[in-house]
């Protein structure tokens, strides 16, 4: 078999069922064989579409996305999204072409050191340099990306090494010597964590990511049903716990509510699961919890006690550790916390100031949770849509929430959109976005037409880099410096040059008719423009570096 034939086969041996990219001349042997084989094939209109779609497959599916693209600017094009994909621990498995092995180093046409590139912003990367290790190597990449903490690995497999032959024959194994993750957690360090649980008067539980990619969703429910103790997640970790549950406390963190911030902050014992105390979580380290002890179950060991010093760390799958907690914990005694916290709760809703005269864009992400029974998967993409999406949309299911936390990727969430809707065909996909995120990936659009993807692309439309002049009138003397993009293509006739239905929104009394109208389409995208208050900000909102202390309400302006 060729090289480009072992691709194939291994991807029928993972079970792959989609493939996204584009190809390129050293990627023809492989695009030869994957002609007529037994997969979907994806043909994005540029190479971080295809990337951001296999992301997003990956996350609404929970399986590993696969890309194709050719050597150079291919390769190079690749680079946002294999980077937003390893902030987020996603599993990806990305095939580069590379030029000739004899002409690596040479600066040959459509040379880039991939591997280079990408060793800093992916789990792993190969550069195949024969064509007897191939299937091995893909063996393992599947294995590296799907397993410990997820991520993308790159196999850069150089032209001649697609076209030379050796038999086949797909391992069943995978020995890594220096790679072994550890599943289970220390049964004392769990015993210790279950006592300092049950001794605990004000403990939050503060979920992230991983809960969901390593789908412990159940067992942290059956944890806090018997536990009794709140819970925040991160933006990553939404969805794992219902948000419409007394005990959720949202979203903490810059734009969190206030009471999660407040819960977290006064708490005694705080049980992160999953979760990396990112700073847009933590705000000014040295004050983000005074008071509190810290129980951290990560997969990753390298993430424990790197930010904040952990006093019983367990190192596993959340999984299986929430489980084996689940066995032996007793319920501590938190009535009168469960009571501050629930005053708290009442007293700091997050609120806007409606409007009669504008359309105000938290009003829109209400009304798309209210007309899809919030049963939609909401993809994102970055700025003050993503923080409104994830503010007033109440998630409740693991992999309902899709967007760049960790690099905040603008043009991420329509090709995840993309991806999504692939993967979760009996639902309907959003994607909210700013009117400057779609335009960066807009390209995509046909791809969701050929498709017939009925994906509802709901466009924030502001005329700002919202988030970006949110923070210049905070901070910088509202100097508008470069961030005023009213000067747009008309997106409603840009979504019908495409073939996919567009609509314009200007009056608050026209949006659920519009969210109505689109989602009876299902045979194609809808793009709907809605024109919201132009400067509408995010509250609240904890300042970068700052303190709780330092929140800035919607009140307080
Ligand atoms: C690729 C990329 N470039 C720049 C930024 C910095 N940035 C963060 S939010 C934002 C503004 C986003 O504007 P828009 O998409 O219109 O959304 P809005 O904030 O108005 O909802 C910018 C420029 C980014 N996150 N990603």
């Amino acid at each position: 078999m060729t090289g480009a034939e072992i691709i194939v086969e291994s991807l029928k041996k993972e079970g792959v069922e989609h493939v996204f990219g584009y190809p390129g001349g050293a990627v023809i042997p492989i695009f030869h064989q994957l002609f007529n084989a037994p997969l979907r094939f994806y043909l994005a209109r540029h190479e971080q579409g295809a990337v951001h779609a296999a992301d997003g497959y990956a996350r609404a599916s929970g399986r590993v996305g696969v890309v194709i693209a050719t050597s150079g600017p291919g390769a190079t094009n690749l680079v946002t999204g294999i980077a937003t994909a390893y902030m987020d621990s996603v599993p990806l498995v990305i095939f580069t072409g590379q030029v000739s092995t004899e002409m690596i180093g040479n600066d040959a046409f459509q040379e880039a050191d991939i591997t280079g590139i990408t060793r800093p912003i992916s789990k792993h990367n190969y550069l195949v340099q024969n064509v007897g290790d191939l299937a091995r190597i893909i063996k393992e990449s599947f294995y590296i990306a799907s397993t410990g903490r997820p991520g993308p690995v790159v196999i850069d497999v150089p032209v001649d090494v697609s076209k030379a032959e050796t038999k086949f024959a797909y391992p069943e194994h995978v020995h890594l010597r220096s790679y072994k993750p550890v599943y289970k957690g220390h049964a004392l360090q769990i015993g210790k964590a279950c006592r300092l649980i049950e001794e605990a008067r004000r403990p939050v539980i503060y979920s992230g990511g991983g809960v969901i990619s390593s789908n412990a969703s159940q067992e942290l429910r059956e944890f806090v049903e018997k536990t009794g103790i709140p819970i925040t997640t991160t933006l990553m970790g939404m969805g794992a716990y219902p948000e419409t549950d007394p005990l959720s406390l949202k979203m903490l963190g810059m734009h969190g509510t206030c009471y999660a911030n407040q819960a977290v902050h006064d708490s005694d014992l705080l049980i992160a699961i999953g979760a990396r105390f990112d700073d847009r979580v933590t705000g000014k380290i040295s004050e983000f919890i005074p008071e509190a002890r810290v129980i951290h179950i990560d997969i990753d060991p390298s993430s424990v006690s790197k930010n904040v010093q952990v006093d019983i760390p367990i190192v596993g799958d959340c999984r299986h550790v929430i489980a084996e907690i689940n066995k032996s914990v007793k319920a501590p005694d938190i009535g009168e916390w469960i009571e501050r916290l629930r005053k708290l709760k009442a007293e700091n809703p997050l609120t806007y100031k409606d409007s009669e005269a504008k359309i105000k864009p938290q009003y829109v992400v209400e009304r798309i949770y209210a007309l899809t029974k919030g049963e939609a998967i909401i993809c994102t993409e970055v700025g003050q849509n993503q923080m409104w999406a994830a503010q007033f949309f109440e998630y409740t299911e693991p992999r309902t929430f899709i967007s760049s936390g960790g690099l905040g990727t603008m043009g991420f969430g329509f090709p995840a959109a993309i991806g999504a809707q692939i993967a979760r065909p009996d639902r309907r996909v959003f994607d909210i976005a700013g009117d400057g995120s779609i335009q960066m990936n807009i390209q995509e659009l046909i791809v969701a037409v050929q498709h017939r993807l009925p994906i509802v692309i709901a466009i924030l439309n502001n005329g700002f880099l919202g988030m970006v002049r949110q923070w210049q009138q905070l901070f910088y003397d509202k100097r508008y410096s470069h961030t005023c993009i009213s000067f747009a293509p008309d997106f409603v006739k840009l979504a019908e040059a495409y073939g996919a239905a567009g609509i314009r929104v200007e009056k608050k009394g026209e949006v659920d008719e519009a969210i109505a109208r689109a989602l009876s389409i299902t045979d194609r995208p809808t793009v709907i423009d809605f024109r919201v208050d132009r400067e509408e900000n995010v509250y609240p909102m904890v300042p970068a570096g700052k303190t709780i202390k330092d929140t800035i309400t919607m009140e307080l302006l």
